[in-house]
């Protein structure tokens, strides 16, 4: 299936012109290497042609002296090519990392652009694969792939040329063996294809599913799924192994068939060479010369079938790469006002949004809110919660309606100075590999060490992040997997409060913690809070009853609306959810 797609592709010149538009800025060092591969075809006929000059011309007539001028001259070519031959393979080589380099930044940086919804689309595997694997195999294009061709193939041409003019009929009983060669490397390099791309498949196949398993590992062992994981990674691993014993032995067939042919030439050459000799028809120069022209001539044979195979593979990855490329799913960010002095009043006029089209999520959200003052959302899971503050500051678009913050609709204001004015502390705190200080900076070497203690003061964690063994400076092991979710939590708190935000979203996690904790948490809540406009997603009753106007939500609607009090008097969802969790605490404490 693949590859049926890749065949029709693999002499895609518009493609391949796409990628050598990356050598744009290494315009000079492209043009050496096609001056070189030139120069080095040209020059590969003139040492076995001096050799048999040597033979015919001074051996012949035992003149010594003009035998060692040969000699120290066929040297000097040796040296000369030897020298391009360096500068050939060092230049290309270095253009192929270099527009490895380059494409890899580019594509890194669309990647980290790229609206979040497409993250939910395109799974992480995938963009790793891109970002790392596939601009490997278009490195290739430039150190194996194309200009070695183009050198192969002049080379060729070149040598072929020199036979045919030094003795034509000589040259075609040589080559006799030809149309068995060029059929054995087409059945080669189908094979190597064909195996080629099982093994990419299955090294694909290897990395989601260990990366998957060492993120899951926790699910894994706790539900003693051991042996039936490492059952289903035996059976990926066996179609690795199997792909690659497919390739090899295509390989271990053509080396061997391509030295039968070229015995066989040779054969010829000394058979039917030796009976022009006989006739006088060529001399012994031309026979030595020739010999060394058929070593030259399958020494690139050999391996043209492989190259033209990882031509087609980075081409392959090529148009792959170009697809994360021109993917245009860009926020678009045309506004203008900064949000630097926005007061931070927010207005929901009957906003609608879904994930997919067609399945809404948010159905007509109506509310206001106005600075400084605090917004309690609950509802059950599944409800919109999450959703509805994911667009207030435009991961996602929202589909129809409109947001309002100090009575500008959002998409007037410059994305990226909206976002940082709007703190956010996420339901799932993810924290990177760092330092405790990075993951509250987020590395942004702007924010000295006592602004990042002064806010841990603030809300109260300075003290815990203290006890830790290296204190800010503590590795954070990768995702935080070195501190306990409480703890997490108290970390994404500081990083929202560093920026001092005038509108603050908190999603509250649902786990609970012990009651040390608990009380951390709660300060930390009411500090960050305080003073701002906030949209709290609460669990905590303590956060519910503190705030100004409480929403309950329900299937992405509002179905009621009040203060604590009024909504516990309505008897309604409210008061169903309320005494839910006030029951929970009660047995909590029991
Ligand atoms: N949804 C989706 N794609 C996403 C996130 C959510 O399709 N990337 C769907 C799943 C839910 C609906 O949207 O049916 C609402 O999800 P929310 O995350 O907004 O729900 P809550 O935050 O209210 O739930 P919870 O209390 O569990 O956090
Ligand atoms: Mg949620």
């Amino acid at each position: 299936m693949g590859f049926m797609t890749t065949k029709k592709k693999s002499f895609d010149f518009k493609l391949l012109r796409r990628i050598f538009s990356f050598t744009a800025p290494y315009k000079g060092t492209l043009y050496l290497a096609i001056v070189l591969a030139i120069v080095l075809a040209v020059i590969s006929p003139l040492r076995p042609f001096l050799m048999q000059r040597s033979v015919d011309v001074y051996v012949a007539t035992k003149d010594l002296h003009g035998l060692m001028r040969l000699g120290i001259e066929i040297l000097c070519i040796l040296v000369v090519e030897s020298v391009l031959r360096f500068w050939f393979t060092y230049r290309t080589n270095w253009l192929g990392q270099t527009v490895v380099n380059d494409l890899r930044n580019t594509v890194f940086k669309k990647i980290l652009f790229q609206d979040i919804g497409y993250y939910d689309r395109t799974p992480i595997g995938t963009l790793t694969t891109r970002t790392i694997n596939d601009i490997e195999a278009i490195n290739d294009v430039f150190s194996e792939g194309i200009i070695a061709i183009v050198a192969d193939i002049l080379t060729i041409i070149a040598i072929m040329v020199v036979m045919t003019v030094t003795d034509w009929r000589l040259t075609l009983a040589c080559l006799a063996t030809f149309p068995l060669l060029i059929l054995a490397t087409w059945w080669f390099k189908e094979a190597v294809n064909k195996s080629f791309q099982r093994v990419r498949n299955a090294v694909a196949a290897l990395n989601a599913y260990v990366q998957e398993h060492l993120t899951g590992m926790y699910i894994v062992q706790a539900f003693a799924a051991e042996k039936r994981e490492a059952g289903k990674f035996d059976e990926i691993n066996r179609e690795h192994r199997d792909a690659n014993i497919k390739g090899i032995f295509a390989y271990s067939v053509f080396f061997p068939i391509v030295e039968i042919v070229l015995a066989c030439s040779l054969g010829l050459l000394v058979w039917y060479g030796v009976t022009r000799i006989l006739h006088y028809q060529c001399s012994i120069g031309v026979i030595i010369s020739f010999y060394m022209y058929l070593n030259l001539l399958f020494r690139p044979l050999r391996m043209m079938a492989d190259k033209f195979n990882v031509l087609q593979m980075g081409i392959i990855a090529a148009e792959r790469v170009f697809t994360v490329l021109d993917s245009d799913e860009f926020l678009t960010n045309n506004g203008t006002l900064k949000a630097e002095h926005i007061r931070g009043s927010v207005e929901f006029t009957d906003v609608r949004f879904s994930y997919k089209a067609g399945t809404p999520v948010l159905k007509g959200i109506s509310f206001k809110l106005e600075a400084g003052k605090t917004l309690a959302v609950v509802g059950h899971t599944g409800a919109g919660k999450t959703s509805l503050i994911s667009i207030l500051n435009r991961l996602y678009e929202i589909e129809g309606g409109q947001i309002l913050i100090d009575g500008h609709d959002l998409h007037d204001y410059d994305i990226y100075s909206l976002r940082s004015h709007i703190g956010i502390v996420l339901q799932d705190v993810f924290l990177f590999s760092g330092t405790i200080a990075d993951n509250i900076t987020l590395r942004n070497p702007d924010i000295p060490r006592a602004n990042v203690e002064e806010v841990s003061k603030m809300l109260g964690i300075h003290e815990f992040i203290m006890r830790l063994p290296g204190g800010y400076d503590f590795d954070v092991m990768e995702r935080g997997n070195t501190l306990s979710q409480g703890q997490r939590q108290l970390l994404s708190f500081a990083r929202a409060l560093l920026y001092n935000p005038r509108i603050l979203i908190l999603d509250e996690a649902t786990s609970s913690v012990d009651s040390e904790s608990e009380q951390l948490i709660q300060h930390a809540i009411d500090t960050l809070i305080k003073g701002r406009t906030s949209i709290v997603i609460a669990h905590r009753l303590s956060t519910i009853r503190k705030a100004n106007e409480i929403i309950v939500m329900d299937h992405g609607v509002i179905i009621e609306r009040g203060n604590h009090e009024s909504l516990i008097e309505d008897r309604g969802a409210y008061h169903n959810l309320y005494t839910a969790v006030e029951q929970m605490k009660e047995k909590e404490v029991l």
